[in-house]
Formats: C-alpha cells, structure tokens, sequence
C-alpha cells in the first residue's frame, strides 16, 4: 500500500478510553462548565493559565484564596476557576472582594475582570481600595472595549481606534490603568500582554504574596470585536503585534506608560513598595487611641 493510502489509524494515535487525557490544572478547573463562551483566539484563557500557574507558584493554600469576577467576557473568569469563586455584578468586583477579605483577614482575594468592569462603572470603587490600600490582587484583562455587550469604548480605548460607539475613531482621552492605580496607592503595580504568560505568571505569584493592593494589566486581544473593527486581524495576529511592539521596562515612571493606539506598549513590573494594609493602619491607629480596650478582628475563627 503507497504511504498516501494508509489508513489514518496507522498514523494517528487513537486514545483508548483507559488512557482518557485529563487536563492538567484539572483541579483548578471546573471543567463541568466546559466549553467556555470565549471566542477563538480570544486571550482571556491564556489570563486563567497564568493565574493558575501564578497561584501554583505562590503555593497559598487553596482553600485561603478567593476570586472574584464582575461582568463581561472577562468577568467570566471566576465562573471557570475551582476555587471560592464569585460572579458578581457589573462593576461591583471590588466592592464584593473587600467585604470577603474585611470578613476574613487570613484570605487573599484576587479579582479576575475587565477594563469597564473595574474601570468605568468599577472605576469609583477601584481608586478607593487602592487608596485604603486593601488587601486586593486585581488583574484586569484589557481588550481596549466592552466586548461583551458590542465592542463599545470604554476608558482605557486608545484615541483614534473605531469602537461601535465611535465609528470614526476614538476622541476621549483613556486612561492609563498603571498610573491610575499608582497614584491611587496601589503597592505593587505591573503591565504585561498575554503572551508574557511566565512574565504574567510571576507577576501574578509575586502579587498574590504582595500584602496590600496589587495591580496588573494584561493587553488581551478581543479578535471578535475590537480587533475586527480596527481591522487588525486575529488574536494570533494581536499575539504578534504583542511580541514586535512589547517594549519590558521594569520600574518605568507609570506616568510615561500610556497606550497609544497600536503603537508599542511598555510592559513590565512598574511599582513595588512597602506601605500599611488597610487592616496594619486600622489595628494599629486604633491600638494606639484605645490601648487594652481595642480587641482587634482576626477573622471569623478567632472570635
Ligand atoms: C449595571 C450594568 N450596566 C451595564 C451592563 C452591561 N454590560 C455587561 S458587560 C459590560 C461591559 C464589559 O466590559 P469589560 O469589563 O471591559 O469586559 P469585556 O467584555 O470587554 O471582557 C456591560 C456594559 C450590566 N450588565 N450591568
Ligand atoms: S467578544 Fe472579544 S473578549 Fe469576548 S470572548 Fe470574544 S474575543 Fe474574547
Ligand atoms: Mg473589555
């Protein structure tokens, strides 16, 4: 028989049903909700893996990490991950995180959404934990639209790139999440894409150890809508704007960070500092005016 007219058998290897292939973060997956709603080559998949390898790497314990999700196709990434693991509403990711981790001070709370999630409707809640320094892990999946409901812009779309809302380009100013979140008092503050995954993963471990509010953005393509009316092709396509344009600056000035419309993008580890936690400045203020009679909160557990 000439090799063209083997039968594909004998070339392919057919999975018997006692070697059924399991996926390999099986356990960080709730994998009876699969197939997920994510279009293809969209990057918010690639966030879930470097979370989870983020996490595997911080080796916190399972059962002392949360995570939190608003709405919005990024908003869907607590909805996939077995963990204690919360869908809330639109905007309201953070608020619902810190009364997790106001209710139980031994819990890492990491928020998983996107940029008009945490940035727009969420926008007021985002300054004011970075400003009582809570002790929050926010990563938010950047794809420059509100690609859920259409492919709207929002606040961090580039000036001049088309959104549904603004067919013949983008004339508000975005902001620049990095520098937001600094100035707001974020401790820990990191930019990458999601193809930096090992750089994204680190990140994320480094952050989920970091006590205090940590922030990292991740650029991720949205090929279905923002890509599409931009004309800029698929997310394997974004992938490699990504690696020619992704510029790694560790320590940059987060105020000379901003993203201009396809042009390149300055990644890396921004901010690092030490500063009191929400629960260090209250229990020790309080220590301080109350002395004996202050009984500080340490977590349902321990009353
Ligand atoms: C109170 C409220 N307002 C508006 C909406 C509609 N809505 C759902 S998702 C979304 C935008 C999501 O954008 P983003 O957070 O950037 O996530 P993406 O879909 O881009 O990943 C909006 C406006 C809603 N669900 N609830
Ligand atoms: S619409 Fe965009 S962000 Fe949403 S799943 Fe599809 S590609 Fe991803
Ligand atoms: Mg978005």
């Amino acid at each position: 028989m000439s090799k063209e007219k083997q039968p594909l058998t004998d070339t392919l290897h057919i999975p018997e049903p006692e070697d059924e292939l399991t996926h390999p973060m099986k356990d960080y997956l709730r994998s009876e909700r699969l197939p997920h709603i994510w279009c293809s080559t969209c990057g918010i998949g690639t966030v879930i893996t470097a979370f989870i390898t983020g996490l595997e790497k911080s080796k916190l314990e399972k059962e002392k990490v949360a995570v939190v999700s608003g709405i919005g196709c990024s908003g869907r990434a607590a909805g996939y991950i077995r963990l204690d693991s919360f869908h809330t509403t639109h905007g309201r990711a953070i608020p619902f995180a810190t009364g997790l981790a106001l209710g139980n001070p031994e819990l890492k709370v990491a928020i998983i959404s996107g940029d008009g999630d945490l940035t727009a409707i969420g926008g007021n809640h985002f300054i004011h934990a970075a400003r009582r320094n809570m002790n929050l892990t926010i990563i938010c999946i950047n794809n420059f639209n509100y690609a859920m409901t259409g492919g709207q812009a929002g606040p961090t779309t580039p000036l001049k790139a088309n959104a549904s809302t603004a067919p013949y380009g983008c004339y508000e100013y975005p902001f620049s999440l990095p520098f937001l979140a600094e100035s707001s008092g974020a401790v820990f503050v990191a930019r990458w894409t999601s193809l930096h995954v090992r750089r994204l993963a680190k990140s994320i471990s480094e952050a989920l150890l970091k006590p205090g509010f940590s922030f990292i953005e991740v650029i991720s393509p949205c090929p279905t809508l923002y890509a599409r009316r931009n004309r800029l092709g698929t997310g394997l396509d974004l992938m490699k704007f990504y690696h020619d344009n992704a510029v790694i600056k560790h320590g940059a000035d987060t105020s000379q960070v901003d993203i201009k419309y396809q042009e390149s993008i300055i990644v890396g580890k921004f901010v690092d500092k030490d500063k009191p936690t929400f629960f260090e400045s209250r229990n020790n203020f309080l220590k301080d005016r109350l002395g004996n009679h202050f009984i500080p909160y340490k977590g349902p557990e321990k009353i």
